[in-house]
């Protein structure tokens, strides 16, 4: 077999980058481990930033974003028994669209076989070969046969389980958080419009939504939970004491799925060594307090995508060499602020009383300044896709 990239993973990087090669006439194969059915019904993000909202509908793959996510001009912070609401449209111009990412996933693969897109899932013993020479794929297909796809590059998007990473030699940067989050989607109505985030005695809690209705909410729970130690009921007490406040409850509802997610800040650099290219969580992973895990992901193919433009249409290497150090400075911005909302908003076991006051000194000043608010906001809307970082 050969194609001009091949793309390791069918997340929303791998999607993404084959549906943006593709308008530019550049052939591409995806190679996913697991079947459609298990990508489309992964729960995962919820918030698309406006960057990459824009970016879909650029590209012709935001009809059913447009019809069926929710646009917010805003979050709250609740904290020291107040609600304190951060107003986006005011103090930047512009919001987010809270859209799940199985949504996202689903939407690329119905464009990309629309157009006749080579995606091949269930693949399996996936190899990278003659990665600073002649690029080539193995893989064993959902069939049994192996097979080697002969490429010009090859793309990483194969997450932070994948095999990419191991190929490219490099430095890597991991901080583990103290806690997990306890993640549960509700058959039950949203009582309140946008997301609240609130640092309670207890711990963090988060409320978000999917659609009218379904809820979809977090605890902060400790790093080694099992999420079957946590009944319906225990689940459902704490989220309504940790969200708190006047005028507000949650409608309970079944539980149509239930799980734990680590926390930590991992970087690999750099993200690109010979003709192998890392985006997504292939090379980086931040904690989900900023919502960017996804779209960080979706900005990396952005840059991945016009890069291999120029190179394979006008053997143009400008931006290929320039693909990792750019990505790069954008990671950090996201993998600060995500470390930054962790900080201000989960409770650590180790915390003592003056880090306790210098965490609440934080979040009365992020919520009493507009300067501070502001920042907030621009870093949680995202960043404008190629801004100088
Ligand atoms: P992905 O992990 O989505 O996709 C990689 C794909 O590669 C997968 O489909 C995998 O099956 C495949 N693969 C792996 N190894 C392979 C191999 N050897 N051969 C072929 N295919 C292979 N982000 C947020 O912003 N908010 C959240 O609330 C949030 N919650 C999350 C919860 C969980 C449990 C996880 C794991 C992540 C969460 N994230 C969240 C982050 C998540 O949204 C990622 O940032 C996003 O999926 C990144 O997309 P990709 O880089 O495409 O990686
Ligand atoms: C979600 O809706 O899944 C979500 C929203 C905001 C976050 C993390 C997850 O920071």
């Amino acid at each position: 077999m050969r194609t001009q990239v091949g793309i390791v993973g069918a997340g929303p990087a791998g999607l993404l980058l084959s549906h943006l090669l593709a308008r530019q006439g550049i052939e591409s194969v995806v190679l996913e481990s697991r079947s459609r059915a298990y990508v489309e019904k992964r729960v995962r993000a919820g918030v698309l930033e406006h960057p990459t909202v824009e970016l879909l509908r650029g590209v012709g793959l935001a009809e059913r974003m447009d019809r069926e996510g929710l646009p917010h001009g805003g979050i709250s912070l609740r904290f020291d028994g107040g609600d304190h609401r951060i107003d986006f449209a005011d103090l930047v111009g512009r919001g987010i669209v809270v859209y799940g990412q199985q949504e996202v996933v689903k939407d690329l693969i119905a464009a990309r076989l629309a157009a006749g897109g080579d995606l091949r899932f269930e693949v399996s013993e996936v190899t990278l070969d003659g990665i600073t020479s002649d690029p080539v794929i193995g893989f064993v297909d959902a069939d049994g046969q192996r097979r080697e796809l002969h490429c010009d590059v090859i793309a990483g998007c194969d997450g932070f389980h994948g095999i990419s990473r191991a190929a490219v030699p490099g430095e890597v940067f991991d901080r583990q958080y103290p806690f997990a989050w306890l993640g549960i989607l509700a058959e039950a109505a949203p009582t309140h419009e946008e997301l609240v985030y609130a640092n309670h005695p207890n711990g963090f809690a988060l409320y978000s939504m999917r659609s009218p209705e379904v809820t979809r909410l977090y605890l902060q729970v400790p790093p080694d939970t099992n999420a079957d130690d946590w009944s319906d009921a225990r689940i459902w007490d704490e989220l309504q004491l940790r969200l708190a406040a006047d005028g507000f409850s949650i409608n309970e509802g079944p539980l149509l799925e239930k799980g734990v997610t680590g926390m930590r800040s991992f970087v690999s650099e750099p993200m690109r060594h010979g003709k192998l290219f890392l985006a997504g969580d292939a090379a980086h992973i931040v904690p989900p307090t900023g919502a960017k895990g996804m779209n960080l992901a979706i900005a990396d193919v952005r840059m991945l995508a016009d890069a291999l433009i120029g190179y394979l249409h006008e053997k143009d290497e400008s931006g290929v060499d320039a693909y990792s150090d750019t990505c790069l400075r954008r990671v950090w911005r996201a993998e600060h602020f995500s470390w930054w909302m962790t900080s201000m908003l989960h409770n650590f076991p180790d915390e003592d009383a003056f880090t306790r006051r210098l965490q609440l000194s934080q979040l009365r000043y992020t919520v009493s300044s507009r300067a501070a608010a502001t920042s907030l906001a621009e870093n949680y809307v995202g960043l404008p896709h190629g801004a100088a970082l």
